[in-house]
């Protein structure tokens, strides 16, 4: 009988598991299947119940004790289970992607709205209701594997969707451009981007020179760079921002006919971000927080909802906007061409292995079905080289389309053979083609309207082989002004605070001045001259460059502050109590949000129950330090004179308020707890209510947590010390 170091008799693999023990384990019999999910279940291993083995199998009786020459002695070098053992573990780790390492991901589906074969033949979109298992990881860049979520980033939103014709990537952001125009710069954008070279600072930001040395000398990157110091870049939660594919693609339909389309990802719960002193501090606080959300939302069955969308340009109309389709710094302003919904994903199953699906999926812009086809943008075409070769490395080898979670769901045969680690054993004798001795197996499928091969799209072409940027790529600016002037003003003081903190941090004054004189007032002059007030630059002269004529001025589809959904699914609501809280008020607002789809958490001065005025026993569940205000969307405090009285001399709860008044967050107070908005002498708006019981208060208060911000009150808050 094996004994652990304090003389315990540890658990032997006979012993039965207890019913908690097996409660613990409900990583096979989870809902919301489907064929990629089931496709799984072979390669899932569920030890509950099972013996402790080494990787031959054979079972280990003693996990505590290296083999040694006696129990004082040194230690055997045939002890091959403690070699094995360590020799694994040594080896863990694999390179992390070189951009976009810190991600999440989760499994889900996508339905069709209707047969789009008049668009496509891509078999996902050919009927209403076809269902196709899909997995997506979003992500940030700049960061290694263990950085913050919140960081102000672009957001990587890569989808894989497991057709019944073979696996589709839409490898995605969620900012519709991108930073420069030719693949053969991104090793130079991607080393000006990442931390610098000699002290790798920083870790998942930008504010430092090499980027903006960069993104000054390359005016193309102008309009990139204004999404990026936007509130896009500090998203609330994944299922609150856009996806987009960037490049403009082309789809086929079942007679040849090609289109040019952008995909679009719109969330259901709309677009909404947190603000920027927030999202620093939660990158301390929980630097999980995206992460987290997206884990919590899927097991408590709030799925993550987005509807595929795209734009649609027919052949002979490639030309006729003010840009070129080709130019992957270009938008396709909605109000210029709509976007046509196609279907719905919804994220409804976390994965059950970090490493196995998340870490080891790897997605491809190449990776196609028939019915899409590329277009010759420049960018997209060198992507196309660059994925399957990084995960060469990063996955040891050319076979890594085999790990479970790449595999297609569509039957894959073909003649490629061997490499590191390969898993499928091929039978038959001729890996080649053409071949009498396998009677030809696997063959060729001819093209069709359904169920045919891929063919590509015949593009006639006839040029010279040159090294050149096409002069319809010039126009740099014109969309990045089209940006700011689309802006709220909320949205563009934020633009002007991000540029200001983030060229406060470039140490070369010369750096801080071309990007004021040369690209922001080529943007805006408003733009330029308070961002250089702020950074200790002269104010700009004028622009540099002459303004180009524009299709539209405005695109209301840009502004955050026109992307809301109307309701507040999904919102949390953090409820603060202490020992004499109105325990009905906390129950009637509680039972009114979930009857909305929004949740609250109940706070506390610490996890110790409170009592409530009432009598009754109230959990937290959480102290209000571990769950600080910047973690909710709204904070809710009810009466009871004895809690109010507590709270009033407890700085972490008054800083609790502050910090969510700061964050321009709708407070509701009831009864006494009124007293603490006039100790804090904060001004009740719009999204500050006070009322005697939570009817006076919940219509405004709904509304104001739908709304999201109080803008409003935005100026009166930049005096709160929080
Ligand atoms: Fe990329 C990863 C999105 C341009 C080379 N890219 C990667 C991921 C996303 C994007 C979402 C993470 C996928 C995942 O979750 O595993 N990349 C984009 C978008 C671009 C873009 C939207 C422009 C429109 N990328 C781009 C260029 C190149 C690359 C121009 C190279 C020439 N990207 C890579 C890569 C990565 C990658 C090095 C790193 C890890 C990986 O591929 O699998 O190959």
């Amino acid at each position: 009988m094996p004994f652990d170091t304090d003389g315990e008799k540890t658990p032997m693999a006979d012993d039965k598991p207890t019913p908690s023990e097996l409660a613990g384990t409900d990583t096979t019999d989870r809902q919301n299947r489907n064929a990629k999910t089931d496709s799984l279940e072979t390669f899932r291993s569920d030890a509950t119940g099972q013996a402790l083995t080494s990787n031959q199998g054979v079972k280990i009786a003693d996990n505590q004790n290296t083999l040694k020459a006696g129990p004082r002695g040194p230690s055997l070098l045939e002890d091959f289970l403690m070699r094995e053992k360590i020799t694994h573990f040594d080896h863990e780790r694999i390179p992390e992607r070189i951009v976009h390492a810190r991600g999440t991901a989760a499994h889900g589906v996508f339905v069709s709205y209707a047969n789009h074969s008049w668009l496509t033949k891509a078999s996902f979109l050919a009927e209403a209701g076809k269902e196709t298992p899909v997995f997506v990881r979003f992500s940030t860049v700049q960061g290694p594997r263990g950085s913050a979520d919140t960081v102000r980033d672009v957001r990587g939103f890569a989808t894989k969707f497991y057709t019944d014709e073979g696996n589709f990537d839409l490898v995605g952001n969620n900012m519709p451009v991108f930073f420069i125009q030719d693949a053969i710069k991104f090793p130079d954008f991607v080393h000006a981007v990442k931390p610098e070279p000699h002290n790798e600072i920083p870790t998942g930001a930008t504010n430092h020179d090499t980027f903006w040395d960069f993104v000054s000398l390359v005016p193309e990157s102008a309009h990139m760079v204004m999404w990026a110091m936007s509130d896009r870049a500090i998203p609330r939660s994944y299922r609150a921002m856009e996806g987009f594919g960037i490049h403009t693609f082309r789809v086929i339909d079942g007679e040849g006919r090609s289109r040019f389309v952008k995909f679009h990802w719109k969330p259901v719960s709309g677009v909404y971000s947190l603000v920027w002193d927030e999202a620093q501090k939660i990158a301390g606080k929980d630097p999980d927080f995206h992460r987290r959300d997206l884990w919590e939302a899927i097991e408590n069955g709030d799925y993550p909802e987005y509807e595929l969308g795209v734009q649609i340009v027919e052949e002979e109309g490639e030309h006729k906007f003010d840009f070129d389709l080709l130019d992957p710094t270009k938008i396709i302003p909605e109000e210029l061409v709509p976007v046509q919904k196609l279907g719905r994903m919804t994220l409804n199953r976390n994965p059950d292995n970090f490493f196995s699906e998340t870490e080891q999926s790897s997605f491809h812009p190449g990776h196609i079905v028939p019915g899409i086809d590329f277009s010759n943008d420049p960018l997209l075409q060198g992507r196309l080289f660059s994925y399957t070769d990084t995960q060469i490395s990063r996955l040891g080898g050319p076979n890594f389309h085999e790990l479970p979670i790449n595999r297609p769901v569509a039957p894959l045969h073909n003649n490629q053979r061997d490499a590191m680690h390969r898993m499928t054993i091929d039978k038959g004798r001729a890996a080649y083609e053409p071949n009498s001795i396998d009677n030809g197996w696997p063959k060729e499928t001819p093209p069709a309207a359904q169920g045919g091969g891929f063919e590509s799209y015949p593009e006639r072409i006839e040029a010279h082989k040159i090294r050149q940027r096409s002069e319809s790529f010039s126009d740099h600016f014109s969309q990045a002004t089209l940006f700011w002037n689309s802006m709220s003003e909320a949205e563009k003081e934020h633009i002007i605070s991000a540029y200001a903190f983030e060229l406060s941090s470039v140490d070369r004054m010369h750096i801080r001045e071309r990007e004021v004189y040369q690209i922001l007032a080529n943007i805006d002059m408003t733009l330029a001259t308070r961002v250089a007030e702020k950074i200790g630059v002269a104010p700009p002269a004028g622009p540099t460059v002459a303004p180009r004529p524009s299709q539209i001025s405005i695109s209301p589809a840009l502004s955050e502050a026109n992307l809301l959904s109307g309701n507040i699914k999904s919102r949390k609501v953090a409820v603060m109590i202490a020992d004499g809280s109105d325990g009905q008020a906390v129950a009637a607002l509680k039972s009114a949000l979930m009857e909305e789809g929004a949740m609250t958490m109940l706070v506390g001065p610490s996890a110790a129950p409170v009592r409530t005025a009432d009598g009754n026993e109230l959990t937290p569940d959480a102290p209000m330090r571990g769950k600080p205000s910047i973690m909710f969307d709204a904070v809710f405090v009810p009466g009871g004179a004895d809690a109010v009285q507590a709270m009033m001399g407890d700085g972490e709860a008054l800083h609790y308020l502050l910090e969510a008044y700061k964050h321009l967050k709708p407070i509701a107070v009831l009864g006494e707890a009124k007293d603490l908005i006039i100790g804090l002498k904060l001004q009740p708006d719009e999204g500050l209510l006070v009322g005697s019981g939570l009817d006076q208060v919940k219509a405004d208060f709904f509304a104001a947590l739908a709304r999201h911000r109080i803008w409003a009150r935005e100026p009166r808050a930049k005096a709160i010390p929080a």
